[in-house]
């Protein structure tokens, strides 16, 4: 079983991200879901939040024999696959906006260290659903329950209750 990473900062850990996880895994994959904190990103959950949420989702959905969270340490990507043994990253598409974001990293990852990049096209029932839009719709007051695992779910509501 070889071991890919799958990084991102979930921020909230979304039904998109789930089937993604479930998807890796399903290749026979053991996926490490590293957990990132982004500064080009404004979110809302803090770091340990949102990893006790992910492994509540991965455990839930049965998927916590195959899947680990751990936290991605300050650096680089490429360093920490390297240590952990990991020879590949998993990323999902959503549309042609996520591969322009995604090549250039992509891209890097290989000329850093030669670490391969596998994409996985996001499930139609997902592809409009992103982390920044959840939270959005969740702080104006719309519904997103259909959107999250139920601990990611209680997560952002405890974090961002809505008046
Ligand atoms: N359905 C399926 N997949 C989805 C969905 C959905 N609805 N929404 C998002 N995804 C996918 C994304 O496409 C992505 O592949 C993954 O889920 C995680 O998404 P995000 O948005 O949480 O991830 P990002 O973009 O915040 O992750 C950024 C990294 C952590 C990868 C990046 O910051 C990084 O590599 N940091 C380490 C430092 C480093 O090495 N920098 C140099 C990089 S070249």
């Amino acid at each position: 079983m070889s071991t890919v990473v799958l990084p991102g900062s979930f921020d909230p850990f979304t039904l998109g991200h789930l089937d993604l996880t479930r998807r890796a895994a399903a290749l026979g994959h053991r996926v490490i879901i590293a957990v990132s904190h982004n500064p080009s990103k404004q979110g809302t959950l803090d770091l340990d939040t949102r990893k006790a949420a992910i492994s509540a989702s991965v455990d839930h959905a049965g998927l916590s024999a195959d899947v680990e969270v751990r936290t991605l340490p300050k650096g680089l990507l490429v360093d920490f696959c390297r240590e952990i043994g990991a020879g590949a990253v998993v990323r999902g598409l959503r549309s042609q906006l996520d591969l322009a974001y995604e090549e250039p990293m992509s891209r890097m990852n290989h000329h850093l260290a030669g670490l391969e990049t596998v994409f996985l096209l996001t499930d139609s029932a997902y592809a409009h659903i992103s982390s920044s839009l959840v939270r959005e719709v969740h702080a104006l007051g719309g519904d997103v329950s259909d959107m999250l695992p139920s601990p990611s779910l209680d997560a952002l509501r405890a974090a961002s209750p809505v008046s």
